[in-house]
């Protein structure tokens, strides 16, 4: 039995969700709320060290990090395969998810301003104190702190949107050969570098997901979006109408 905890907007959880969709594997769906800290509980830090979002749990045995996740999947059920079967391939998605991982500071500093902010900012400062005693990461403290009290600045932004775009580059050449991100094929490499898009495409840079900007990154995504799994994991706007 597949237990996958997750937020709908969390962008390493749509990760998860596409890979399990891609793959066909049911699982059953928890609903972590990220406003109440749910995920820094004792009872979730037990399941996830690192106190973020997903959590899958596979016949009672818990595993955390997105990309470790699919790939466990991808090894688990090995029907419709999303790693290349060469090792130097292996090798550069792998590359493809760590650099990926490396930027999620970029997003959060674009997606945190809006319902998260909302709700940090209305703790008193007692509030907040007791709150960041249970975050284990002190880089993941100070994310906390800053949406409470210091939100990002417009230059923080401007330079957050700028490394994201550079990621739009650096895909729109790995996309020449084949259009997908590592060898020939859809891999976990792609499915890493969806929710980065969906957000620069809607809300942080809609302009350079263009046949203008990058117009293989343009047809990569309207590929993307195509593949009956996309919807299946339901990676739908992040702001609400
Ligand atoms: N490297 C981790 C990152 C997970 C992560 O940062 N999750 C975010 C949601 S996308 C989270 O839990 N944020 C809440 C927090 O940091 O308090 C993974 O890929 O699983």
């Amino acid at each position: 039995m597949i237990i996958l905890h997750h937020a709908w907007k969390s962008s390493a959880s749509r990760r998860v969700r596409l890979c399990l969709e891609e793959k066909g594997i049911a699982y059953d769906g928890r609903v972590v709320d990220m406003g109440k800290l749910e995920h820094h509980s004792p009872e979730y830090l037990k399941i996830n060290p690192d106190g973020v979002i997903p959590t899958l749990i596979h016949d009672g045995l818990p595993l955390h990090e997105s990309g470790t996740i699919c790939e466990y999947l991808d090894e688990t059920w090995p029907d419709r395969p999303l790693r290349p079967g060469a090792p130097y391939q292996l090798a550069l998605m792998r590359n493809w998810i760590r650099h990926i991982d490396g930027l999620i500071h970029n997003l959060i500093i674009f997606n945190w301003r809006h319902h998260l902010q909302k709700v940090a900012s209305q703790w008193s400062d007692e509030e907040l104190a007791e709150k960041l005693k249970n975050i284990p990461s002190k880089e993941r403290q100070d994310s906390w702190l800053r949406v409470a009290r210091k939100p990002y600045t417009d230059e923080e932004r401007d330079s957050a949107r700028a490394k994201l775009v550079a990621l739009l580059d650096r895909m729109e050449d790995s996309l020449k050969p084949s259009g997908w991100l590592v060898g020939s094929a859809y891999s976990i490499a792609d499915i890493a570098a969806v929710p980065f898009v969906k957000r620069i495409e809607e809300e942080i840079a809609p302009d350079e997901v263009t046949l203008q900007k990058h117009p293989r990154v343009a047809a990569w995504w309207q590929a993307i979006q195509a593949r009956p799994a996309f919807a299946r994991a339901n990676i739908g706007p992040f702001l609400d109408a």
